[in-house]
């Protein structure tokens, strides 16, 4: 491809980036910071051992204290009211017999899916849980004491209660004692049922008609009681009827049924009176829908606000690959579900099984509460018009989140109050690849805040458990059970760091110097979820340490020292770029000038190589942005090796002679895999952010160390010390820029070189302006730069540059042999 059309495509993907920008829906949702699997900033607290294994229903009791772990053949009680461990506390084990294995590999079925599948774990009363597995395929169920987890002597029969097979899906509730469930409830798995068991005195227990087919196909997904409403919602995926001109076309569904249900007396005897359904319809107008329901939370109304604000946070996927998500989440008011189900219903006429809007005179409301004693006519109204005409659509009539390269398929929600009182949404997601992303909802859309590998796929992961009260999230795996912290503020170790993640759980405190989580602390933090702005955020809280420190502009925020680069002459010269996050965007500057690209390479890392003749000695610096804020991440001096020639006393090499007065030798040098033979050097592979933010970590703590020694002085930390782009101004300029060079751009400018890639802010590297004479501009600017420099530099300077020096190295070392 010829530069010119290289270039064209660049602008065009500036345009399309710039436009996504705009558009929150598009924008790519990359995870701000990424904690690989073993990170020490996110540490990950397992249970497993040899006997436990799928687990597949988690259980915490209210105070957070006591986690129920429903496994293969087994209930475990597990006390999680420790910090650092999570401890077994005891045990039930809870086997099929030898004879019920036989029988169960009998009936034609893998021996490895005949144990019993803990798929029902509910309390029942203050001292009891209710529990029923699938057990070789002949589900049963039994009390078992909370405490001791010993079990009743007798068992039920778990049919309608427990799917036999293990890979079904199912859900189960008890509320009042009574067992509410979504199941299938015969051996083949073909007979699907919502019913109530456990009926509390002369209450029987009730079930679905299943003779009008109420239910097609489904996959259980949730069921959630809503206590003010004394009705039962069930969340699933089935087969859509009432689209009967495409084949198999899934809908997701919410159904409704009251606890006061008693059934009819003549019509619908011991079957519902108030079952309801409606489409979960999460759609974005221009798009097919996310069909798909794949797991739902309830985020129950912020305090002071009507009981019906209820909110159904739900994931879903599409049953087609067109949409440009893999999948999206969506929610859903308590408010608008009600108002469908009052709405209008579809008729099914029986004889064609065609679903049809047509209106019927209404002689009962479909999903009322109280129709024990209606009349017949009444009743059989209602066991025929189920399902409710329109669709409950996502609250804001949009998508909350659409992720385009991950599958989502739990979440789990919570509502945190931030530092300035304001009350944020958090959702939890795991992906199927095994990472947990916890996500702030904004104005302006979705707003990751970090990714977490919490297991290695494949790993049919079925249950993601948030204990609010001890701010822990539990994974259930195949291999054991995962917690993890919410957050981990004490990660970020600036206040720009820690006002840049936009974590409402993470605020900067200036008197201890530390992001600190803001529920336990009653002082002003300085946080901004909303907009990022270090600038503010971190100056409103760093008034007392200005005080102390002197007047350092941005006492929060740390600047690198320089490290010394020996290199000989013609050696290919790598500086790396340590990313300060994944959003954000480095550049390489050289003081005073611009980096001409015939002489430097950038690298897809951040990294900047060049050989080393005498026109690219000098200073380098490295700046991240973020969000509008700027920072150094290095500052590297490129000097040629101690030899006679560079040993001549220059404006430069005698100020960095003062950096560095008694380590300029050997150390320095040996340290420096940076500097290889041209031949190796460009064998380097690229490596990804993630690594060199966990090298950063360390990194970077050294500096924060140091922070204090450098007050005043050197041009050098003068030159980076934080400036702030306004990121409206950047990205507007860059959007104009953009939309006049898309509209101007011909084929005759085509042709020419394209001079205007260097806008300021975008770090694009100058092609033209350097190309003449390097070597004098070089100079001149070393000149220039050193007479800067010259005598001002702070007497920590030298101790700083070794601090980079031994932990650049080590990552340098590591990065091209560990790839992601
Ligand atoms: C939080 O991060 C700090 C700094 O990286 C680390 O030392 C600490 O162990 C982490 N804590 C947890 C619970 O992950
Ligand atoms: C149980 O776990 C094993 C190992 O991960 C897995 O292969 C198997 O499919 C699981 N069984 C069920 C019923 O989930
Ligand atoms: C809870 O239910 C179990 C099983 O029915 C029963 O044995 C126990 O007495 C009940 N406990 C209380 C406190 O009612
Ligand atoms: C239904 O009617 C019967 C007798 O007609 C009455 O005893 C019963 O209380 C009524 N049930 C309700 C829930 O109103
Ligand atoms: C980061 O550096 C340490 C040594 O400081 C090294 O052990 C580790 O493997 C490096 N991590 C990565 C991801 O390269």
């Amino acid at each position: 491809m010829s530069s010119e059309l290289m270039d064209s495509f660049c602008l065009l993907r500036l345009t399309v980036t710039l436009l996504a920008l705009l558009n929150p829906c598009l924008t790519r949702l990359t995870p701000r910071v990424s904690f690989p699997m073993g990170s020490p900033g996110r540490r990950l607290t397992c249970f497993s051992s040899h006997d436990l294994s799928n687990t597949t229903t988690l259980l915490l009791s209210a105070d957070g204290e006591k986690l129920y772990v429903g496994a293969r053949d087994a209930v475990l009680l597990l006390d999680v009211g420790h910090k650092d461990t999570v401890l077994l506390r005891s045990k039930l084990d809870w086997s099929p017999s030898e004879k019920d294995l036989e029988e169960c590999s009998m009936k034609g079925k893998k021996m490895a899916d005949c144990p019993n599948f803990i798929r029902v774990l509910q309390f029942f009363n203050s001292t009891h849980m209710y529990v029923c597995g699938t057990f070789a395929f002949s589900p049963r169920c039994a009390y078992i004491n909370s405490e001791t987890l010993t079990m009743s002597l007798n068992t039920d029969e778990g049919r309608g209660r427990c799917p036999y097979d293990p890979y079904q899906r199912n859900t189960a509730i008890i509320v009042g004692e009574e067992l509410y469930t979504g199941t299938v409830a015969d051996y083949r798995g073909n007979r699907p049922v919502i019913s109530r068991h456990l009926s509390e005195g002369s209450r029987v227990d009730l079930k679905l008609d299943d003779t009008l087919g109420w239910l097609e196909d489904p996959t259980f997904i949730s069921s959630k009681f809503i206590p003010h409403e004394e009705k039962i919602y069930f969340f699933f995926s089935e087969v859509g009827r009432e689209y009967n001109f495409v084949d198999k076309f899934i809908v997701s569904r919410v159904s409704q049924i009251c606890m006061s249900d008693v059934g009819g007396q003549r019509t619908l005897q011991r079957r519902w009176t108030t079952f309801a359904k409606a489409q979960l319809l999460c759609q974005d107008g221009s798009e097919l829908p996310y069909n798909v329901i794949q797991d739902i939370d309830l985020l129950p109304p912020a305090e002071g606000t009507s009981v019906d604000d209820i909110l159904f946070y739900g994931i879903f996927t599409s049953q087609w690959a067109v949409n440009s998500g893999r999948s999206a989440v969506c929610s859903f008011t308590l408010t608008e579900i009600k108002s469908i189900f009052s709405g209008n219903y579809k008729v099914l006429n029986r004889d064609t099984l065609q679903w049809s809007a047509r209106v019927q005179e209404k002689v009962a409301n479909p999903g009322e509460c109280g129709l024990h004693n209606a009349s017949d006519n009444a009743l059989r109204f209602v066991k025929e018009n189920f399902l409710a005409e329109d669709s409950v659509r996502p609250a804001g009539r949009r998508l909350t989140l659409v992720s385009r390269e991950h599958i989502y398929s739990h979440l789990t929600v919570q509502r945190v109050q931030a530092a300035n009182k304001k009350l944020y949404t958090v959702l939890f997601l795991l992906t199927e690849s095994g990472h947990l992303h916890k996500a702030v909802l904004l104005q302006q859309g979705s707003y990751i805040i970090e990714e977490v590998q919490v297991f290695k796929p494949p790993q049919p992961i079925r249950s993601l458990m948030l204990s609010i009260p001890k701010g822990m999230l539990y994974v259930g795996t195949s291999e054991g059970v995962v917690r993890i912290p919410t957050a981990n503020c004490s990660y970020y170790w600036t206040c720009a760091q820690c006002v840049l993640s936009r974590d409402p759980f993470c605020g900067w405190d200036a008197a201890s110097r530390a992001c600190v989580e803001v529920s336990v602390t009653q002082t002003a933090l300085g946080q901004d979820t909303d907009g990022g702005n270090v600038e503010e955020a971190c100056n409103s809280v760093s008034v007392t340490h200005r005080t102390k420190f002197g007047p350092s502009k941005m006492p929060a925020i740390s600047c690198p020292a320089g490290e010394l680069v020996s290199v000989s002459l013609n050696d290919v010269v790598r500086l790396h770029c340590p990313a300060a996050s994944q959003l954000s965007h480095q550049l390489w500057e050289r003081p005073n000038s611009r980096l001409s690209s015939d002489l430097y390479l950038h690298l897809q890392d951040g990294s900047l190589s060049f050989v080393a003749t005498p026109a690219t000695l000098g200073h380098y610096l490295c700046l991240s942005t973020e969000n509008g804020y700027r920072q150094t991440m290095a500052i590297y001096h490129v000097k040629q090796k101690s030899s006679p020639v560079a040993q001549t006393p220059t404006s430069y090499t005698r100020s960095h002679t003062r950096a560095q007065p008694t380590r300029e030798g050997p150390k320095a040098t040996e340290s420096r895999p940076a500097v290889t033979k041209p031949s190796l050097a460009i064998r380097n592979t690229p490596v990804t952010t993630r690594q060199l933010d966990r090298n950063l970590t360390l990194w970077m703590k050294e500096y924060e160390n140091l922070e204090t020694k450098f007050r005043d002085g050197n041009p050098l930390l003068s030159a980076c010390c934080p400036s702030y782009l306004k990121e409206l101004v950047v990205v507007s300029v860059l959007l104009v820029l953009c939309l006049s060079l898309l509209i101007t751009v011909t084929l005759y400018v085509l042709r020419q070189r394209w001079r205007r890639q260097t806008a300021p802010g975008m770090g694009t590297p100058s092609r033209s302006s350097d190309r003449r004479t390097p070597e004098e501009q070089e100079s001149l600017r070393e000149n220039e730069f050193g007479s800067k420099a010259n005598g001002q530099v702070p007497s920590g300077g030298h101790a700083s540059g070794l601090v980079c020096n031994g932990n650049l190295t080590d990552s340098t070392q590591n990065l091209p042999n560990t790839p992601f």
